[in-house]
């Protein structure tokens, strides 16, 4: 037994994960996979790490000092659960075992519950990045026990991405808490990802710049508060030329976006704890709708606004645009910390929202300085109702609601489709408005369903008899 860590699944997270914990001070990594190949290929590609390698889940047991340690990062679902079948029965009370796949939420909740009972701890953590960032330095999110954290704290401290000195790595909460927050990360990541396009878009149908112009757009606002990896990347992607047609890469991608399905785990997840994340919904949306190609072309025929797009003023509707991104993305990441808040309320974690926006800031896809903003806003009142109304943020968006509003009208004017955009405004008027016509909805619920209304001017519940003489009375029930 010497290795004080090991990494179960040899593809490239699991193999990337192993040499990045291998290449840190103090860590001895034991390492197997299911098929041999992969164990072989890593030790021969990597002799200086100083692998030790098992063949059989037994040998691996054995190579692991005790409190025995392991990190599973195998295909999600099933593949999962054999792994943890597996090592159960040859760990014993104590031992950890941390799954680091992309784990929907309540699975590591049974998970975690179910290995408990055996007395060894499971882990699920939430590791983002991507292949680059599992080698490099990922943002890791654990949830599971406290006894768990005293183990693997200081081991994924040496591994984690590293934002001002701070590792990107921090207790998240209990059991499943570690997978509910990587899959919000994975939410507004769409949602940021989503609102970059649309700013792309009406910047190119706008002004009849080139990508590559745009790309110049990008890499200018990334010096200031819209700073990012998503617009540094944003700019690359548009500046690559085909070297095929010579025409952008852009142009010649095929406009149906992908989607792994943690974007609709986050949107279903919001459904069901009844908080509002309709940027995070809309990116997702947008992307189902770009691909039904068949519905597509069955609508290609119908029409759209007379008169063409364009701006007269390039460099001010460019600027607009900037100050509707920024904004919109405001209310992007007040939704999905909303839905981290509510999670936590429900499910019984204590989550330091501040400390999540700061492992944010390294190693993963929404790496931002922005972040630092929602660490201030969270230091200075921990129980925020909403984040968007921290005056941070408040004031940029008093900054930027007259542009957000223009360039929402020019776009819907111009039949140029900006779901997220639009929706961040309508939610951004909805939380904002000092009366809402939640109260017409209460009184047709009370009229077909007597589902019954409160007052504004007294306690109590109320029920208007309408299909009688339309009086009111004092009800009982809330339905
Ligand atoms: P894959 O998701 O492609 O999984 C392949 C690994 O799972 C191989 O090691 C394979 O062993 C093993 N495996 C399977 Br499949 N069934 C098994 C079983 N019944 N018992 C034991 N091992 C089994 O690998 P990946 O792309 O490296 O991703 C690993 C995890 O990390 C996934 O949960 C993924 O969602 C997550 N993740 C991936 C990324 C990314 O950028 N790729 C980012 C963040 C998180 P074999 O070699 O014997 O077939």
């Amino acid at each position: 037994a010497s290795a004080n860590i090991g990494v179960v699944g040899l593809a490239v997270m699991g193999s990337n994960l192993a040499r990045n914990l291998a290449s840190r001070e103090g860590n001895t990594v034991a390492v197997y996979n299911r098929s041999r190949e992969k164990t072989d290929h890593l030790l021969s590609e990597h002799p200086e790490a100083g692998f030790i390698p098992a063949f059989s889940y037994e040998e691996f047991a054995a190579s692991l000092s005790k409190p025995r340690t392991a990190i599973v990062m195998v295909k999600a679902g099933r593949p999962t659960d054999a792994v943890i079948d597996a090592l159960v029965e040859v760990f014993e009370p104590g031992d950890i075992i941390v799954d680091g796949g992309n784990a929907y939420f309540p699975d590591t909740i049974r998970r975690e519950k179910a290995v408990r009972e055996t007395g060894i701890n499971f882990v699920g953590a939430g590791i983002s990045g991507g292949e680059e960032g599992a080698l490099t330095g990922p943002s890791i999110m654990p949830g599971g026990s406290d006894e768990s954290w005293v183990t693997l704290g200081p081991i994924l401290r040496s591994i984690a991405a590293v934002a001002e000195g701070e590792p990107c790595v921090t207790h998240v909460g209990h059991d499943g808490a570690g997978h509910f927050v990587k899959m919000v990360h994975n939410g507004i990541e769409y949602a940021d990802m989503q609102l970059i396009a649309e700013a792309y878009d009406l910047i190119r149908r706008g002004t009849g710049k080139t990508p590559a112009e745009i790309a110049d757009v990008f890499s200018e606002w990334n010096t200031g508060e819209l700073e990012s990896y998503l617009i540094e990347i944003t700019a690359e992607v548009l500046r690559q030329v085909d070297a095929e047609t010579g025409e952008p890469l852009v142009d010649v991608i095929l406009d149906q976006a992908g989607a792994k399905g943690t974007g609709a785990w986050t949107v279903q997840t919001a459904l069901s704890l009844g908080v509002p994340v309709s940027g995070i919904a809309e990116a997702t949306f947008a992307r189902s709708l770009s691909s039904h190609p068949e519905q597509r072309a069955a609508a290609a025929g119908l029409p759209g606004p007379a008169e063409d797009f364009h701006v007269d003023d390039a460099d001010a509707f460019i600027e607009d645009v900037r100050l509707a991104l920024f904004a919109s993305k405001i209310i992007a990441y007040s939704q999905g910390f909303d839905e981290i808040r509510a999670g936590a309320a429900e499910y019984g974690w204590s989550i330091d929202l501040g400390a999540i926006s700061k492992i944010w800031r390294g190693g993963c896809i929404i790496r931002a300085q922005f972040l630092n903003r929602i660490a201030d806003a969270y230091a200075e009142q921990a129980d925020l109702p909403v984040l968007a109304a921290a005056p941070y943020f408040a004031d940029a968006l008093t900054r930027g609601q007259d542009a957000w509003r223009r360039v929402v009208v020019a776009a819907t004017q111009a039949g140029i489709p900006s779901p997220a955009f639009s929706s961040s405004l309508a939610y951004y008027d909805g939380i904002r408005a000092e009366r809402l016509p939640a109260a017409l909805i209460q009184g047709q619920r009370d009229f077909f369903g007597a589902h019954t209304y409160k007052r504004i001017d007294k306690e109590g519940t109320f029920h208007t008899q309408w299909s009688g003489d339309r009086t009111e009375i004092e009800a009982e029930d809330t339905h």
